[in-house]
């Protein structure tokens, strides 16, 4: 198995449908990573290895997806230098705002890179997490250009 230079951690198997949009682009993008379930509330030991062990595992970038009371990002930024981004997965109560806060409003010093709500920030996090690994990488920067020149050809000029 490759090394896996992403981890996708969620926490729920219930936001797996939200975060598998991000595992998908990673993997059009041919970029290894692996997804884990942690949850900062119900599996707190199991976030607290994850994110301290992150970094000498050789994961570069940590893509955390949670709904509701979404501490996992926050949780995960706290306890590693990687760059965390955060997918606010739609809730059933509050369609998502209760998951975008509790992710975007970080105290100054402990960074976390919100996406939007649901499956778009999924893929943008993906996306992201390209980017950021693209830095280094020039035959992954050809890859993400390939595909965002692809998109682009794909939307027609006309509606019809
Ligand atoms: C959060 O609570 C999870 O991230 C999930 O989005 C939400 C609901 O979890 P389940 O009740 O479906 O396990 O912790």
């Amino acid at each position: 198995m490759a090394q896996p230079l992403v981890g996708i951690i969620m926490g729920s198997r219930s936001d797996w449908e939200t975060m598998q949009a991000c595992a998908d682009i990673l993997t059009a993008l041919d970029v290894t990573f692996e997804a884990k379930i942690v949850s900062a509330h119900r599996t707190p030991q199991r976030l607290y290895d994850y994110a301290t062990g992150a970094a000498e595992r050789g994961l570069k970038v940590i893509v955390a997806g949670a709904g509701g009371a979404a501490h996992l990002s926050g949780m995960a930024a706290s306890m590693t230098a990687l760059p965390v981004l955060g997918v606010p997965v739609e809730s059933k109560a509050l369609k998502g705002m209760d998951s975008l806060l509790s992710i975007a409003q970080m105290p100054g010093g402990i960074p976390v890179g919100t996406l939007a709500i649901g499956k778009p920030g999924a893929i943008n996090a993906g996306l992201l997490a390209a980017a950021i690994l693209a830095l280094s990488d020039e035959a992954l920067a050809g890859r993400l250009a390939d595909w965002r020149a692809a998109q682009t050809e794909s939307v027609a000029e006309n509606p019809e």
